[in-house]
């Protein structure tokens, strides 16, 4: 871990990532309830909302969309991911090196590690070469931190997700993204075991505005640092009136009531 406060991905200590990766990891079936979605451009356009620190994407789509948003958006390069389609143990594929991400103005890297899965070892291997020639870049390094694999039954367990947290501490991240485990305690207890290190919430599938909302506010308020999320922002309709939600939530640390009352 190093200090990533001046880092532009994050504001006031906080860190909100846009994710939209999931045209690799799910396929296009998560772009059905809202097809004008599967156009890259309309989600950078979300993520120039203040609120967003950064937008997390594959190579592919930062190469051909980044270019038009540079000047407004902060881009993090997710270095690997698989398709939904693999049936083998949790494993994935490195689709980008540090370099062709910092050539391509990555002001972040993402990368996920999937502890428990009997691809580990190998895991933890790719995540230190990509970490260690990410510090030669002074980007900080995201860990989709995701125990999983066939001796995990329960992978948001409040133990499992201490684990997943203190993990990304012990091999080198900056930021650990990490399921919600549950229950503010959990939450409290999972960013304790991160350190210094930042810890972020992983969106999840869609729920209602205050559903989602609240329980940013339970992770916000256990000492998380933000969020990762990707489809409770643009499978909404209105996305940017659930951003303007979370910035209330995330950076004036205001309670989901107020903050939607604040912002319908
Ligand atoms: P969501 O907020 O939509 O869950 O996105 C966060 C994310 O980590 C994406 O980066 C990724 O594509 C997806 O979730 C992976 O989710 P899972 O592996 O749990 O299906």
């Amino acid at each position: 871990m190093i200090p990533i406060d001046d880092s532009p991905i994050v504001r006031d200590g906080k860190s909100l990532i846009l994710a939209m990766d999931h045209g690799l990891e799910h396929g296009p079936v998560d772009f059905e309830a809202v097809p004008e979605k599967l156009d890259p451009s309309t989600v950078f356009e979300t993520a120039t909302h203040d609120a967003v620190t950064s937008i997390a994407v594959q190579k592919g789509i930062a190469e051909g969309y980044y270019p038009s948003y540079e000047d407004d958006v902060n881009l993090l390069v997710k270095l690997n991911g698989t398709s939904n389609m693999w049936m083998g143990e949790p494993d994935s594929a490195i689709n980008c090196s540090v370099d062709y991400a910092a050539e391509i103005g990555a002001d972040a890297v993402g990368f996920t590690v999937y502890s428990g899965s009997n691809h580990e070892v190998e895991m933890y291997e790719e995540f230190r070469r990509v970490q260690e020639k990410a510090r030669e870049y002074d980007l900080p390094v995201v860990m989709w931190s995701y125990p999983r694999g066939q001796g995990l039954k329960n992978d948001t367990k409040p133990s499992t997700i201490s684990y997943a947290t203190r993990i990304a501490l012990e091999i080198g991240a900056d930021i650990a993204k990490v399921k919600y485990p549950g229950s503010a305690d959990a939450m409290e207890h999972a960013c304790k075991a991160a350190g210094d290190m930042k810890v972020v919430m992983s969106g999840g599938s869609k729920t209602s505005d205050y559903d989602f909302c609240s329980t940013v506010e339970s992770a916000v308020t256990a000492g998380a640092s933000g969020l990762a999320v990707g489809r409770n922002v643009w499978q909404r309709e209105n996305p940017t009136q659930i951003l303007d939600a979370l910035e209330e939530v995330i950076y004036e640390e205001a309670t989901a009531d107020a903050a939607l009352e604040a912002t319908e």
